[in-house]
């Protein structure tokens, strides 16, 4: 049963250029929400689109030689196709040049013209022609330039109507206080309220003499300027003038998803021209923050952006969507950059998840004929894994609901981490080789009812991977989904048969190697002069003093992205060990697991942190493994 509409909308793309990754990034979120409102029960209806009746628009295509819709043409496929390869799943896609927005462009702007809202007039002051706006002395640089373009502003002078918005100036401050909900994140809100507070000027709604745009309904000179214009695709792209029954389901529209450079246009010219035309206020509008590449706005025209066809055919979508929520808290500004994007996919997707979904359909595949085996009285750690699952629903949807993406993901990962570990506590191996099926069947059940827990967990991020776990599992991948199906632990069909199982999440190659320290450098120039490997005697191999060790603890260190400082027991006393093993091994999985360590090593200190002993891990290129007893066994034990 749906639990109710949910009506969801991005900003509308200017036409003067395709778009960038940061573009992408709001179209990637606000997809990730509607995916996940689907998945809850929702009705969902998603609106996107393009504002195609701007000055700059016209510029662009003017530049090239070509009529503005032709080349708005021309513009729209390439976001289509952005879109597209980033599976954003849209319901409706809006241009401002159709017909139905045209119709209730024109509708609206009569409402408030009759409502005594609309008046010719002359107005003054600094005008920025990208964003197509007027700015106050104090909004602009020194030299009166535009701080969203760095472009510089320019007095302009017009004749033209005006809308009465320091009418509404109560009105709007009376709501915004009333519903403190309605501008988030909060410091959108403040600055809001602080810019209200400070006067509200009326602003111009038509331009004198343009061809290009959409004609005043009340005089033919002039056409409705393209902010009064933009903000009304909202209406119009749920059946406003074509669609009754359809507006009056979705609308008011329960969030607009903006950045945080338009939140003026969203949060007081649009709620003032809709108490004007009387129609209900939008439920919220939530201004993200930039996405950033190194340290500065992406932008086109100055060469500082990321390609988002290219980032897709380079990575998938599905990693490049992960890695944009699960990296930057939604709200909060973020750098793209593809060493952390890389670091982010081999943790969390390559070594977190996919390594658990391959250990445990490999095990299964092997001991159960590629089947899902039955599943058996709870035992060990089956409860803590089961309980864990149920809460991290619980918090998933809590966090979801409130938009805190990256949070939400990582109360998942705490989750696949934890079934990580419950496989190495469980070791299912062993219990294959002591030939214990009925236990063996019902860990690798557990494993893989958590892994449909966090299909369905990713779904809204990453669409394509989870339907292929879900294939790979035995499952339909198409088959009805919803959160309420977690409700419940052990709904796995058992018997079903395993699709083809490969790695979902291969590793990337990490492109930067870490730098080598002047003492590697030296040690590997001698190693390269020899030819013969370096032969030593068993005396030598015992002056080393290899130990079991137990780790009891284990932290990042602070400011390094490769350190991690272990407290281990390695029977007589506790050692702490600083060990550059950061991005293959995330703190949770190593507590309680059993390592080699030489003791008798001079201590050292690494970024500051002493570090007494080292531990022993087998490396290959970018891939580490540490070294462990094949047997449970005491630490301090001796290696011999
Ligand atoms: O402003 N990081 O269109 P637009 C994150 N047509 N978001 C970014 C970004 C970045 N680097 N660059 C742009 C307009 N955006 C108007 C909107 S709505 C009725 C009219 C976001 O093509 C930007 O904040 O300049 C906005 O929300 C959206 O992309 C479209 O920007």
């Amino acid at each position: 049963m749906s639990k109710g509409k949910f009506y969801v909308t991005t900003a509308i793309l200017y036409t003067n250029a395709v778009p960038h990754l940061g573009h992408s990034y709001e179209l990637v979120a606000t997809d990730t929400l509607a995916r996940y409102k689907r998945l809850n029960g929702y009705d969902v209806f998603f609106l996107t689109g393009t504002d195609e009746n701007s000055l700059n628009t016209e510029r662009a295509a003017r530049e090239r030689n070509m009529d503005p819709l032709a080349y708005c043409d021309e513009i729209v496929a390439h976001i289509q196709e952005i879109w597209k390869a980033l599976n954003i799943s849209n319901d409706d896609f809006l241009r401002t040049t159709e017909e139905r927005h045209k119709r209730t462009c024109q509708e609206l702007y009569r409402r408030a013209y009759e409502n005594g809202d609309i008046y010719k007039g002359t107005y003054e002051g600094w005008y920025c022609d990208s964003c197509e706006a007027y700015y106050n002395e104090d909004e602009l640089d020194a030299e009166h330039r535009c701080k969203i373009h760095e472009s510089p502003a320019r007095w302009f002078q017009e004749e033209n109507y005006f809308f009465a918005l320091s009418k509404y100036q109560d009105r709007l401050l009376e709501h915004i206080e009333k519903h403190p909900e309605f501008i988030q994140p909060e410091i959108r809100r403040n600055e809001i309220v602080s810019f209200i507070k400070s006067g509200l000027r009326d602003f111009s709604v038509s331009r004198a003499g343009g061809q290009w745009g959409i004609p005043t309904p009340n005089d033919p000179d002039h056409t409705i300027y393209v902010w009064f214009d933009a903000v009304i695709n909202y209406v119009s792209g749920v059946g406003f003038a074509d669609d009754p029954a359809k507006f009056e389901r979705y609308w008011p529209a329960d969030l607009h998803v903006i950045g945080k450079d338009i939140t003026r246009f969203h949060c007081i010219y649009w709620p003032a021209m809709l108490m004007s035309t009387g129609l209900p206020l939008p439920k919220q509008v939530f201004g993200h923050g930039w996405l950033h590449l190194k340290g500065q706005k992406m932008s086109k025209s100055r060469g500082i952006y990321v390609d988002p066809i290219a980032a897709v055919k380079e990575y998938g979508a599905d990693p490049i969507r992960y890695y944009l929520m699960r990296e930057f808290p939604f709200g909060s500004d973020g750098d793209f950059s593809e060493e952390n994007f890389t670091h982010r996919y081999n943790a969390d997707l390559a070594n977190d998840l996919g390594n658990l979904l391959n250990r445990t359909l490999t095990l299964a595949g092997r001991n159960f004929d590629q089947k899902i085996p039955a599943p058996g009285p709870v035992e060990g750690p089956d409860q803590e894994l089961i309980d864990l699952a149920e809460a991290t629903r619980c918090q998933y949807i809590e966090l979801m609901d409130a938009y805190a993406f990256s949070t939400a993901l990582e109360t998942v990962w705490q989750l696949v981490r934890r079934a990580n570990k419950y496989i190495d506590e469980t070791a299912p191996w062993r219990l294959a080789q002591e030939g214990n099926r009925e236990r063996l069947g019902a860990v690798l059940y557990n494993c893989l009812e958590m892994l449909r827990f966090a299909a369905l967990f990713v779904e809204p991020v990453m669409p394509e991977s989870a339907a292929e776990i879900r294939r790979q599992m035995g499952l339909d991948p198409d088959a009805e989904r919803s959160f309420e199906t977690l409700k419940q632990w052990g709904q796995l069909p058992v018997g079903a048969s395993f699709g083809e199982v490969k790695p979902v999440f291969p590793r990337l190659k990490v492109t930067k190697k870490p730098a080598a320290d002047s003492t590697d450098q030296k040690a590997s120039a001698q190693q390269k002069k020899s030819k013969q490997p370096l032969q030593i005697t068993l005396d030598d191999f015992r002056k080393l003093d290899l130990r079991v060790g137990e780790v009891l603890s284990a932290e990042s260190i602070e400011g390094t992205d490769k350190l991690l400082k272990l407290k281990v027991d390695i029977g007589s006393e506790q050692r702490q060990i600083v060990a550059g093993i950061a991005q293959h091994y995330s703190p949770e999985e190593l507590v309680g697991q059993k390592i080699i360590l030489i003791v008798n090593l001079a201590p050292a200190k690494i970024r500051g942190v002493e570090s007494q002993g080292m531990l022993l891990a087998a490396v290959d290129q970018d891939e580490l493994a540490i070294v462990t007893p094949l047997k449970d066994i005491r630490p301090g034990t001796k290696i011999s």
